[in-house]
């Protein structure tokens, strides 16, 4: 009986050390692409598909990339009906899921660009998982349009 217990609970234990694959395993980084500065602008930002194959949560929580001074997760939200931008701790992507990142939406946000970034460009970009787990990109840089919500219609 004592051997019994303990062979159930070895079972028990055995799907958590199975689901320790680092976060970058399961996620897909799709279509990532830089928004192209107008000479002089300081700030852009990144967007791109977080695809989660896996049944297990993850989240992005940080964000690196060199060609900025500062990089930070953000999201947009309506205030005195008008859009802000505010920083988040992490960006979810649910079991299963996909999390899109795009004009209007959650973005990475570039901050005090140590040089414009033009189309046909490319710059490297870290992403950092809840796991600790890191995975580097190369993303282009393209012309982005910007955000054109129903809050934005002109009559
Ligand atoms: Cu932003």
């Amino acid at each position: 009986m004592k051997y019994l217990l303990f062979i159930i609970s070895i079972v028990s234990l055995l799907p958590l050390s199975l689901s320790a694959a680092p976060a970058t395993n399961d996620i897909d980084t799709l279509h990532p692409v830089a928004r192209a500065t107008p000479p002089g602008i300081k700030n852009s930002g990144v967007f791109l598909v977080l695809k989660n194959n896996s049944g297990t949560a993850h989240a992005l929580v940080k964000a690196h990339a060199a060609v900025a001074g500062v990089t930070e997760l953000h999201t947009h939200i309506k205030e005195d009906g008008m859009m802000k931008m505010i920083p988040v701790d992490k960006i979810d992507i649910p079991a299963n899921a996909d999390t899109h990142l795009k004009p209007g939406g959650l973005h990475i946000m570039l901050i005090n660009l140590k040089k414009d970034l033009k189309p046909g460009e490319e710059i490297e970009l870290s992403l950092t998982f809840e796991d600790e787990s890191t995975k580097t990109l190369t993303v282009p840089v393209k012309k982005v349009t910007p955000h054109k919500g129903p809050d934005h219609h002109k009559h």
